[in-house]
């Protein structure tokens, strides 16, 4: 008998789904079946849910005893969403956000995430976590066919910020990811994060800004496209992400996502760590009007932080970690420091800050007034 599996991932289903057909490549299933059993019997577990970014989930930041392990759920769904006013994209999501949800052990924990890929998809995926070692970082034992749920449990054996992103097979890789389904974890040192002399530090919040490039096609008219569903999408969409072009470059799904009624907020005095991830493509976070105090600018908490920088890379594939003390209240805008696409193509939040101005950092000593070009202003030139 054919059964639901069978014929999704069998010449039968491709058939009947010509977007899976060159997915079936990912069946080169890791066989594990001869594997001695792990004995993780006396270690305690915990249940984290998980939550929209670019909030975090509630952890601590100095483990509070021995490796446990962690245990997450998320759900795969495929949704239409709006990246900008009136633009569309058929996504593909981790839990039904762009980004994913950000994941939280320490060091020597146990990840167990169940992996659910919602009966109402039409794709197979999986999850390739940059944090962990062997089989495609768990891409070649997760893949599900719709309807189906799967368990993978890694060790995090490096500290750092690392992305996980759908891969489920030949082209099927670049179009899922840059249909949003990456995330980021972050494996923080047992003790909690340490400064540039290994002295520990804290932060009062998190925010976790996941990047994205969109590919979005147009029309003979130059009007963006909108799809019944991920399928349809699929043909005109690679040739735009062929291009290498993208439509959008934004932060957490949508234009404005984080900007306006949607800002970030602080407090003056605050420590805030901002993590950011970009699956696919290069990008060079910068803070108008602030710093990063201490920047894991590769993400690895076994690597001491840069200090004092004014723009930080993150290498395409990768997220990293800066931490700012926020001195001045007002409004910053944290932006992908390629303006065109912090302006003019949405990669862009807001962060506002809360407290008492210090004329000592800043002062407007005089505000703008019309001057008398006859007599002033020449002695400024050489
Ligand atoms: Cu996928």
């Amino acid at each position: 008998m054919l059964t639901r599996r069978a014929a999704l991932m069998g010449a039968a289903g491709i058939a009947a789904l010509p977007v899976l057909a060159r997915a079936a490549k990912a069946e080169e299933i890791m066989d594990t079946s001869m594997a001695a059993p792990a004995d993780l019997s006396s270690l305690k577990r915990i249940k984290r849910k998980l939550v929209r970014p670019p909030m975090v989930h509630d952890h601590e930041q100095e483990a509070p005893g021995e490796p446990r392990i962690v245990e997450f759920e998320m759900q795969i769904v495929e949704k239409e969403i709006e990246v900008d006013d009136g633009v569309y994209l058929q996504a593909m999501t981790f839990n039904g956000s762009v980004p994913g949800p950000m994941m939280v052990v320490h060091e020597g924990d146990y990840v167990e995430l169940t992996l659910y890929n919602s009966p109402e998809n039409m794709l197979q995926h999986n999850i390739d976590f940059h944090s962990a070692t062997g089989a495609l970082g768990g891409g070649s034992l997760t893949l599900v066919n719709p309807g189906e749920k799967t368990t993978l449990r890694f060790k995090a054996t490096r500290p750092g910020t690392f992305v996980y992103h759908c891969a489920p097979g030949g082209p099927m890789i670049p179009w899922h990811v840059v249909s949003g389904m990456s995330g980021c974890i972050m494996v923080l040192p047992r003790g909690g994060l340490t400064d540039h002399k290994g002295d520990p530090v804290r932060y009062d919040r998190v925010f976790y800004i996941g990047e994205n490039d969109f590919y979005i096609p147009k029309d003979e008219n130059g009007e963006y496209k909108r799809f019944e569903d991920v399928g349809e999408s699929y043909p005109d969409t690679l040739e735009v992400m062929n291009g290498l072009v993208p439509s959008h470059v934004v932060f957490n799904g949508k234009v404005g996502s984080l900007t306006g009624d949607n800002a970030l907020h602080a407090a003056q005095g605050e420590k805030v760590l901002f993590v950011h991830s970009q699956a696919n493509r290069d990008t060079r976070p910068h803070l108008i009007g602030g710093h990063g105090d201490l920047v894991w600018e590769r993400g690895k908490f076994n690597n001491a932080p840069e200090r004092d920088l004014e723009t930080w890379f993150i290498a395409g594939g990768s997220a990293g970690a800066a931490l700012y003390e926020f001195l001045q209240p007002g409004v910053y805008a944290y932006v992908n420091h390629n303006l065109i696409e912090a302006v003019n193509l949405g990669a862009t939040a807001h962060v506002v800050v809360e407290g008492d101005w210090n004329n000592d950092l800043m002062e407007q000593v005089q505000a703008p007034v019309e001057y008398d070009a006859a007599y002033e202003g020449r002695t400024a030139l050489p």
